[in-house]
């Protein structure tokens, strides 16, 4: 059994999948923590959890000119200065259940809580590739590639790319990160080393950090080319074509309201919402609004968060709206949807954006509740 060796798990997490591990946490846990706590975190493996001896780790980063460079972990830690930030990783498939409820999709049914939040400490990803050689050219059409330590049974490594302007971008916080935190990264998470790409889907954090390389094609990953693409509601699997779609990349805005549970009894007299609201791309969460009668009326909720500068709002917004529950109401349809910092809105229903892999599944979100007499 490849995944005998795997890590421990907290015991409240809704696995989605055994092996390979995919779990998320109960949204009333998630909700609780603006950063989330790392055995919460939700765990997204495509392959084994690798055993990595962090006196053995050594990255590859292969220059320019064939030259390659070798860190080990106290290379990294020793000649690189330390950074930290404040990012939430998303899954592209985050939320998918909602849209395999319109129809059937490929992937695993994620609820609302693929998405968590951490602080991240390790080096600049653009130190590293400076260091091996590289200097920034903003026009470039070049890919940074990453390849895991994580393989599955024929040697096939993950592996997924990022923009090169984006790595070496003194704006874009891209980091090698080793700690998470203030600890270092569990085994789930990436031990010793993984890549956090604040902003950007959670593919392409490639986790347990083996190489990286330069390159004027994008990771020849499956995951890059073949998989975490979105397509029109028409396109099936008889006639979709990967390669006319881009890699998704920088994620929409989304907003999940994590309690009261779906289901759930309310008192009367009052209700209290609460949730999370994110945009990828730096695009920080301006509003969000709360209807509790499926959306005719709207409140505006209060948000809790890091203050981070304009551009680089990595980390979400949790966010709580206590309103009166009308006399004589049975029923509430709590709705939440919010507003990014480029006024980009949620769609209103899941439909119109529904795709044959479930991915970017961020329209509005609903929990209905009774209302107790
Ligand atoms: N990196 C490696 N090496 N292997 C993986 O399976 N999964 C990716 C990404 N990095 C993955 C990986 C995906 S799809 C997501 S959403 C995030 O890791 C999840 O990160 P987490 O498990 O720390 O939450
Ligand atoms: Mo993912």
């Amino acid at each position: 059994d490849p995944y005998a060796g795997d890590p421990p798990r907290h015991p409240a997490l809704h696995v989605n999948s055994l092996k390979p591990f995919n779990a998320e946490p109960p949204g009333e846990l998630l909700g609780e923590h603006f950063l989330t706590p790392p055995e919460l975190f939700f765990k997204r493996n495509h392959l084994p959890v690798p055993h990595v001896d962090p006196d053995a780790y050594c990255l590859k980063v292969e220059g320019p000119g064939g030259r390659t460079l070798s860190l080990s972990l106290q290379d990294l830690q020793r000649r690189f200065p330390k950074h930290e930030v404040t990012a939430t990783l998303q899954c592209a498939g985050n939320r998918r259940s909602e849209m395999s409820r319109v129809r059937p999709v490929r992937g695993l049914d994620w609820g609302i809580s693929a998405i968590s939040t951490a602080r991240w400490g390790g080096v600049w990803l653009r130190d590293v590739l400076a260091d091996a050689g590289f200097a920034e050219e903003p026009e470039s059409q070049r890919h940074v590639c990453f390849e895991g330590l994580d393989q599955d049974l024929t040697g096939t490594a993950y592996g997924a790319s990022i923009p090169f302007y984006q790595a070496m971008s003194a704006r874009a916080d891209v980091l090698l990160a080793y700690e998470m935190n203030g600890a270092a990264l569990p085994r789930d998470h990436g031990f010793p080393l993984r890549v956090v790409v604040p902003g950007t889907v959670g593919a392409r954090n490639v986790k347990w950090l083996g190489r990286i390389w330069v390159s004027a094609e994008e990771s020849p990953s499956h995951w890059q080319r073949n998989d975490y693409k979105g397509f029109s509601p028409g396109v099936d699997w008889d006639t979709v074509d990967y390669t006319t779609a881009p890699a998704i990349q920088e994620l929409p805005v989304t907003s999940a309201i994590t309690d009261p549970p779906p289901g759930a009894t309310v008192a009367s007299g009052e209700v209290t919402v609460k949730g999370y609201a994110w945009s990828g791309g730096g695009r920080g969460v301006v509003r969000v609004d709360v209807s509790l009668d499926g959306g005719h009326t709207w409140q505006v909720a209060e948000m809790q968060g890091e203050q981070q500068p304009p551009g680089q709002v990595w980390a979400w917004k949790l966010w709580q709206l206590t309103a009166p529950v009308p006399p004589g109401t049975t029923e509430l349809d709590i709705v939440c949807k919010a507003v990014d910092a480029s006024y980009n809105v949620q769609p209103d229903t899941v439909g119109p954006i529904w795709n044959l892999r479930g991915v970017l599944s961020h329209a509005w979100h609903h929990v209905r509740v009774t209302v107790a007499e």
